[in-house]
């Protein structure tokens, strides 16, 4: 069977990611719809091909409900309003949503998966699949091959989110903004319009709205979808999420704490042993994932990996993925091959 697949918003960073991956994994469709706004409507999109789709533009359509009549697979990456106001429709035609925003993801009927981590989770979606938050993905693909040796207890994490995590706009801001710092405007004509603050140069501890207890949504979303996707309610979770100066990818510092002994050496071996993680990691010869150089890779790269003895059973560990590809659209697109019959 090769299904029809629409991708809802295929204008945006994602939306464009989905059109690449696809075709990286030449997934077997018969038909690409390009779905977006009315504004992006006629547009020309080009599309390399992927299954009986040949190589060259796909037309962009204005998504309406209608649009998805005939659709297997609609991937959504158009935020969270767009995703709530089309659910219906999608699940009506007989398609399945698989969606990048955070609207249905702690929803109890939509599973929220990683392919690697919990791909059985798909068995139970009822027309909604959710893709996690991208700094939640590559830090769970990383704990798994550990929880695997020993359930893990608690995870303390720091974050430096890339500017893509704000969509084309964000990347652009950066960009900009440093060559404008660079050429000598003043700071207070510097254009701020997508982050809080000037990012050039700067780093922002402060990622999606402050909550009540003054941690912010970013930060809530690592701690509630860790427990979700590695189907343990028991693990604490401690994040604080910062955007730093790096265009594609999320870089995760990150500290485990078992429930009983692991030891670098076997956490090494079922890493390296575990698919979609690259262990980076020499330091005798300074070797180490960096996020400034992993850009438009696939893999959710390892390295910094030692004990953490100030506990009774911790190991420390850095973790690099591109957030666009495997934080993203990558992610969707291998949820969409776990549906293939
Ligand atoms: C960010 N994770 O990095 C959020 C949404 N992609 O901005």
């Amino acid at each position: 069977a090769h299904p029809v697949v629409a991708i809802a918003g295929a204008t945006g960073a994602v939306g464009t990611e989905f059109l690449q991956v696809l075709h990286d994994l030449d997934f077997p469709a018969s038909e690409v719809r390009a779905l977006a706004s009315a504004r992006s409507a006629g547009k020309k999109v080009p599309f390399a091909g992927c299954g009986q789709v040949p190589a060259g533009e796909l037309t962009v359509q204005e998504m309406t409900p209608e649009s998805f009549a005939g659709v297997d697979i609609a991937l959504f990456s158009c935020g969270a309003s767009v995703s709530k106001e089309m659910r219906q429709a999608v699940v009506d035609a007989g398609a399945v949503m698989i969606d990048n925003s955070s609207a249905f993801r702690m929803d109890a009927d939509v599973p929220l998966v990683v392919p690697e981590v919990n791909p059985g989770d798909v068995a139970w979606h009822e027309g909604v699949i959710a893709n996690p938050n991208c700094s939640t993905i590559q830090m769970v693909v990383a704990l798994k091959p550990l929880y695997d040796l020993s359930p893990i207890t608690r995870v303390v994490v720091s974050t430096y989110q890339a500017a893509s995590g704000g969509g084309a706009p964000a990347m652009a801001e950066l960009y900009d903004q440093t060559r404008a710092f660079l050429s000598g405007t003043p700071e207070d004509e510097l254009t701020v319009e997508v982050f809080q603050h000037r990012i050039a140069f700067n780093c922002i501890p402060h990622i999606d709205k402050f909550l009540e207890d003054d941690s912010t949504k970013e930060e809530w979303k690592m701690v509630v979808e860790t427990k979700k996707i590695m189907g343990d309610e028991g693990i604490k979770v401690a994040a604080t999420c910062v955007r730093v100066p790096v265009l594609r990818c999320h870089a995760e510092a990150v500290y485990v704490e078992f429930q009983d002994e692991v030891s670098v050496e076997a956490a090494r071996a079922a890493m390296e042993a575990f698919p979609g993680i690259t262990v980076m990691d020499d330091v005798a010869n300074n070797t180490y994932p960096m996020p400034g150089l992993l850009a438009g890779t696939n893999d959710t790269y390892v390295g910094r990996l030692r004990k953490d003895d100030t506990v009774d059973h911790g190991l420390a560990f850095w973790v690099v993925a591109d957030q666009i590809r495997k934080g993203a659209a990558l992610n969707a697109v291998q949820i969409a091959q776990l549906l293939l019959p």
